[in-house]
């Protein structure tokens, strides 16, 4: 699986709240906006095992018992998008953790109050987006293809 280029690749997970909030199409529709290419798409319910290897960084602190009960509250939305630099554009668009003080515009900005119900989770770092991609997705659910639009997208020499 590719990771370089305009095919680096991210994780995201439309939490909970969104899906309980009818908030998906929204979320996906700002990421499609963007530019961003949805190269991995499903619905699924996360289990305890799976959220605290994906959350092992907050296992020991006090709120990560109701991480997990949110997180485990209804199904999630797993995305995998692709494009240049993904990583860090899908944080900018996110917002920051604490969603009522997120800037404007960005998707907890506009569409949370919560700390905990952020409505997305985006990978981190490059590196963290490779381990979480395959957390989430088998490599056959990942789908490689050409899209026309990325032709005013990028310019050609970010296009390789
Ligand atoms: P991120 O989702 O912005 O990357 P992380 O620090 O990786 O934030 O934390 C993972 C998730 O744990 C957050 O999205 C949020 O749902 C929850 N969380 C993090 N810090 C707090 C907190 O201080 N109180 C309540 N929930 C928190
Ligand atoms: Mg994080």
């Amino acid at each position: 699986m590719k990771f370089d280029g305009i095919h680096e690749k991210t994780l995201v997970l439309i939490k909970p709240d969104a899906v309980q909030r009818g908030l998906v199409g929204e979320i996906i529709k700002r990421f499609e906006t963007k530019g961003l290419k949805v190269v991995g798409l499903k619905m699924m319910r996360l289990g305890d095992a799976v959220l605290r290897e994906h959350y092992a960084h907050i296992a020991s602190k006090p709120f990560y018992p109701s991480v997990e009960k949110f997180m485990m509250s209804s199904p999630v939305v797993a995305l995998c998008l692709e494009g240049l630099e993904v990583v860090d554009a899908v944080r900018l668009v996110m917002g920051i953790t604490k969603s009522r003080a997120a800037v404007a515009g960005s998707i907890r900005g506009d569409l949370a109050m919560g700390y905990g119900c952020n409505v997305i989770h985006g990978s981190d770092t490059v590196e963290n987006a490779q381990a979480e991609v395959a957390r989430f997705f088998k490599p056959d659910e990942i789908l490689d293809y050409d899209k026309g639009e990325y032709l005013h997208v990028y310019s050609d020499d970010e296009r390789v």
